[in-house]
Protein backbone atom coordinates (compact mmCIF):
# COMPACT_ATOMS: atom_id res chain seq x y z
CA UNK A 1 0.00 0.00 0.00
CA UNK A 2 1.23 3.37 -0.63
CA UNK A 3 -0.02 6.49 0.69
CA UNK A 4 -0.83 9.30 -2.05
CA UNK A 5 -2.61 11.82 0.07
CA UNK A 6 -1.59 13.29 3.60
CA UNK A 7 -3.63 11.68 5.28
CA UNK A 8 -2.68 8.39 4.39
CA UNK A 9 0.93 9.09 5.09
CA UNK A 10 0.04 9.46 8.16
CA UNK A 11 -0.88 5.97 8.23
CA UNK A 12 2.79 4.94 7.87
CA UNK A 13 3.94 5.24 11.13
CA UNK A 14 1.91 3.39 13.38
CA UNK A 15 2.38 0.46 10.62
CA UNK A 16 6.37 0.47 10.60
CA UNK A 17 6.30 0.77 14.36
CA UNK A 18 3.93 -2.70 14.12
CA UNK A 19 7.00 -4.19 11.82
CA UNK A 20 9.46 -3.36 14.79
CA UNK A 21 8.43 -5.39 17.35
CA UNK A 22 10.88 -7.17 19.47
CA UNK A 23 13.12 -9.14 17.98
CA UNK A 24 13.77 -6.05 15.50
CA UNK A 25 15.07 -2.88 18.32
CA UNK A 26 16.02 -0.39 15.62
CA UNK A 27 13.18 1.32 17.04
CA UNK A 28 14.67 4.37 18.80
CA UNK A 29 18.63 3.86 17.24
CA UNK A 30 17.99 4.05 13.55
CA UNK A 31 20.78 4.40 11.49
CA UNK A 32 23.40 4.88 14.41
CA UNK A 33 26.43 2.74 14.91
CA UNK A 34 27.55 1.49 17.79
CA UNK A 35 30.31 2.57 19.63
CA UNK A 36 31.07 -0.80 21.21
CA UNK A 37 29.57 -4.06 21.36
CA UNK A 38 29.41 -7.57 22.65
CA UNK A 39 28.78 -10.92 20.75
CA UNK A 40 26.65 -12.79 23.41
CA UNK A 41 26.69 -16.70 22.99
CA UNK A 42 25.34 -19.15 25.09
CA UNK A 43 26.73 -21.01 28.16
CA UNK A 44 25.93 -23.05 31.08
CA UNK A 45 24.01 -25.50 28.39
CA UNK A 46 21.86 -22.52 27.21
CA UNK A 47 22.04 -22.08 23.16
CA UNK A 48 21.02 -18.38 23.12
CA UNK A 49 22.90 -16.07 21.00
CA UNK A 50 22.41 -11.92 21.45
CA UNK A 51 24.07 -8.67 20.75
CA UNK A 52 24.46 -6.02 22.89
CA UNK A 53 25.00 -2.71 21.58
CA UNK A 54 26.17 0.50 23.07
CA UNK A 55 25.87 3.89 22.14
CA UNK A 56 27.63 7.44 23.01
CA UNK A 57 25.21 10.63 22.91
CA UNK A 58 26.77 13.43 24.84
CA UNK A 59 26.87 12.04 28.42
CA UNK A 60 24.46 9.59 28.07
CA UNK A 61 25.08 5.80 26.97
CA UNK A 62 22.30 3.71 26.08
CA UNK A 63 22.46 -0.38 25.57
CA UNK A 64 20.28 -2.28 23.64
CA UNK A 65 20.15 -6.28 24.07
CA UNK A 66 18.91 -8.68 21.65
CA UNK A 67 18.78 -12.23 22.07
CA UNK A 68 16.80 -15.59 20.54
CA UNK A 69 16.73 -18.68 21.69
CA UNK A 70 16.63 -17.88 24.97
CA UNK A 71 14.22 -18.81 27.55
CA UNK A 72 11.03 -17.42 28.44
CA UNK A 73 10.45 -15.44 31.85
CA UNK A 74 12.81 -12.76 33.19
CA UNK A 75 16.42 -12.83 32.84
CA UNK A 76 18.92 -11.28 35.21
CA UNK A 77 21.75 -9.12 33.19
CA UNK A 78 24.99 -7.61 34.98
CA UNK A 79 28.18 -6.13 33.29
CA UNK A 80 30.44 -8.20 34.40
CA UNK A 81 34.58 -7.36 35.87
CA UNK A 82 36.41 -9.45 33.34
CA UNK A 83 36.52 -9.32 29.61
CA UNK A 84 36.70 -13.21 29.69
CA UNK A 85 33.63 -15.29 28.75
CA UNK A 86 35.97 -18.73 27.78
CA UNK A 87 34.31 -20.61 30.82
CA UNK A 88 31.58 -23.23 29.85
CA UNK A 89 29.78 -21.18 32.90
CA UNK A 90 30.98 -17.55 31.73
CA UNK A 91 32.72 -18.41 35.68
CA UNK A 92 35.84 -16.66 33.83
CA UNK A 93 34.09 -13.03 33.31
CA UNK A 94 34.78 -12.90 37.55
CA UNK A 95 31.77 -10.90 39.77
CA UNK A 96 29.38 -8.17 38.88
CA UNK A 97 31.53 -5.07 37.35
CA UNK A 98 31.70 -2.88 40.48
CA UNK A 99 34.46 -0.32 40.81
CA UNK A 100 32.88 1.80 43.70
CA UNK A 101 31.86 -1.32 46.08
CA UNK A 102 28.40 -0.57 46.48
CA UNK A 103 25.74 -3.37 47.20
CA UNK A 104 23.85 -4.82 44.81
CA UNK A 105 20.34 -3.26 43.52
CA UNK A 106 18.27 -2.23 41.00
CA UNK A 107 19.36 -0.45 37.69
CA UNK A 108 20.47 3.03 38.51
CA UNK A 109 19.53 2.15 42.17
CA UNK A 110 21.15 3.61 44.90
CA UNK A 111 23.11 1.60 45.93
CA UNK A 112 23.99 -0.60 43.08
CA UNK A 113 26.81 -1.98 41.00
CA UNK A 114 27.88 -0.15 37.69
CA UNK A 115 27.78 -3.17 36.23
CA UNK A 116 23.10 -4.02 37.74
CA UNK A 117 21.07 -3.39 35.04
CA UNK A 118 18.04 -5.46 35.97
CA UNK A 119 16.08 -7.94 34.18
CA UNK A 120 15.49 -8.89 30.43
CA UNK A 121 12.08 -10.24 29.41
CA UNK A 122 12.30 -13.01 27.18
CA UNK A 123 8.84 -13.75 25.73
CA UNK A 124 6.94 -17.07 24.48
CA UNK A 125 9.23 -16.85 21.15
CA UNK A 126 12.65 -17.01 23.03
CA UNK A 127 13.49 -13.63 22.09
CA UNK A 128 13.96 -10.68 24.07
CA UNK A 129 14.91 -6.92 23.77
CA UNK A 130 16.07 -4.47 26.46
CA UNK A 131 16.94 -0.73 26.17
CA UNK A 132 18.46 1.54 28.77
CA UNK A 133 20.37 4.61 28.95
CA UNK A 134 22.62 6.07 31.70
CA UNK A 135 25.22 8.73 32.78
CA UNK A 136 26.96 6.76 34.94
CA UNK A 137 29.66 4.84 32.14
CA UNK A 138 31.50 6.19 29.96
CA UNK A 139 33.04 4.63 26.64
CA UNK A 140 36.87 4.24 25.81
CA UNK A 141 37.20 6.66 28.24
CA UNK A 142 40.07 4.49 30.10
CA UNK A 143 38.48 5.81 33.23
CA UNK A 144 37.06 3.52 35.88
CA UNK A 145 33.37 3.99 34.34
CA UNK A 146 34.63 2.81 30.82
CA UNK A 147 32.33 -0.47 29.85
CA UNK A 148 34.63 -1.54 27.75
CA UNK A 149 36.96 -3.95 28.93
CA UNK A 150 34.23 -5.82 30.76
CA UNK A 151 31.41 -8.61 30.07
CA UNK A 152 27.54 -8.74 29.74
CA UNK A 153 26.53 -11.67 31.24
CA UNK A 154 22.70 -12.53 31.35
CA UNK A 155 21.61 -15.62 33.54
CA UNK A 156 19.45 -18.30 33.95
CA UNK A 157 16.80 -16.53 36.87
CA UNK A 158 15.25 -13.58 37.54
CA UNK A 159 17.71 -10.61 39.63
CA UNK A 160 15.31 -9.97 42.74
CA UNK A 161 17.97 -6.63 43.25
CA UNK A 162 17.97 -7.48 46.98
CA UNK A 163 19.89 -10.65 47.58
CA UNK A 164 23.72 -9.91 47.76
CA UNK A 165 26.18 -10.22 45.74
CA UNK A 166 24.12 -10.68 42.75
CA UNK A 167 20.42 -11.11 42.92
CA UNK A 168 20.31 -14.80 43.25
CA UNK A 169 19.62 -14.84 39.48
CA UNK A 170 21.40 -18.40 39.27
CA UNK A 171 23.82 -19.87 36.48
CA UNK A 172 25.24 -17.67 33.57
CA UNK A 173 23.63 -18.63 30.49
CA UNK A 174 25.00 -15.93 28.08
CA UNK A 175 27.90 -13.49 27.98
CA UNK A 176 29.68 -11.45 25.33
CA UNK A 177 32.57 -9.13 25.83
CA UNK A 178 31.93 -5.64 25.35
CA UNK A 179 34.46 -4.54 22.82
CA UNK A 180 34.78 -1.05 20.74
CA UNK A 181 33.72 -1.27 17.78
CA UNK A 182 35.32 -1.89 14.56
CA UNK A 183 33.15 0.93 12.72
CA UNK A 184 33.63 4.44 13.80
CA UNK A 185 31.34 5.99 11.98
CA UNK A 186 31.05 8.35 13.88
CA UNK A 187 34.58 9.32 14.75
CA UNK A 188 36.15 12.40 13.17
CU1 LIG B 1 25.60 -11.45 36.60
Amino acid sequence: MRPVTPSGALLVRPLLSLLLLPGCAHVSLAGRVPQASAALEGRSGSTQRGTADFFVDGEDVTVRLAVSGARPGRHGVHLHERADCSAMDASSAGGHWNPGLASHGAFEASPSHLGDLGNLEVAADGTGTMLLTTRRWSLSSGRGDDIVGHSLVIHADADDVTTQPAGNSGDRVACGVVLPSIMRAERP
